[in-house]
């Protein structure tokens, strides 16, 4: 029983996802996501996204869980995105939970299978093992959700970095659009 942790309460806010009390703050800027759009961008320094984390121990009996704020906006009409990634225990699942704004859950297999899934306040978006998962926003305000994962998950970025997902999600004349990616796998 020694290494069992104190029960413990966090506060968040529900539409702008702050946590109270704030305890792991990460940040990604343009520059953090050099290479992820097919444009590019002037700016380097403006933030993307954040993510607000209730840290764990990094095991398969904790549930680690964080906010994401992604900011909106585009590049060349691809809009805002996370990094993406496959948790490293490729099995383990997740769940977001909308709260603000609104977004697309892009998901792809190893093997080039997708899914995309729509992402709003209330929205429950299961993420099964074995799926790689990018949030985006196709909206005018950030998109604000919560995430919840088994803590051993950890995050491969590399692979995602290298292949990209099938599909991207852009600006069209009549709202956003999901086509292939020219640049999948390459
Ligand atoms: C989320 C993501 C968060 C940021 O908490 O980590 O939205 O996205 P990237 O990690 O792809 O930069 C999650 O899926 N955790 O497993
Ligand atoms: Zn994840």
């Amino acid at each position: 029983m020694s290494d069992t942790l104190a029960p413990f309460t966090t506060m968040v806010d529900l539409f702008d996802g702050r946590l109270d009390p704030e305890r792991e703050t990460a940040q990604r800027t343009l520059a953090d996501l050099e290479g992820y759009f097919q444009g590019s961008s002037l700016s380097r320094s403006e933030v993307v996204y954040r993510v607000y984390g209730i840290p764990v121990p990094e095991t398969n009996s904790e549930v680690a869980c964080s906010t994401t704020v992604l900011e909106a906006g585009d590049i060349e009409g691809e809009y805002y995105m996370t990094k993406g990634h496959f948790h490293v225990e490729r099995d383990r699942a997740e769940i977001y939970v909308g709260l603000s704004g609104e977004g697309r859950l892009v998901m792809a297999t190893e093997d080039g299978r997708h899914a995309v899934e729509p992402m709003r306040r209330g929205t429950v978006n299961y993420i099964p093992g074995g799926w790689a998962h990018r949030s985006v926003n196709v909206g005018a305000e950030p998109l604000v959700f919560f995430a919840a994962y088994i803590g051993d998950a950890g995050h491969d970025y590399a692979t995602i970095e290298r292949r990209g997902f099938p599909v991207l999600v852009t600006r069209g004349v009549e709202g956003p659009r999901v086509i292939d990616n020219p640049s999948y796998g390459v």
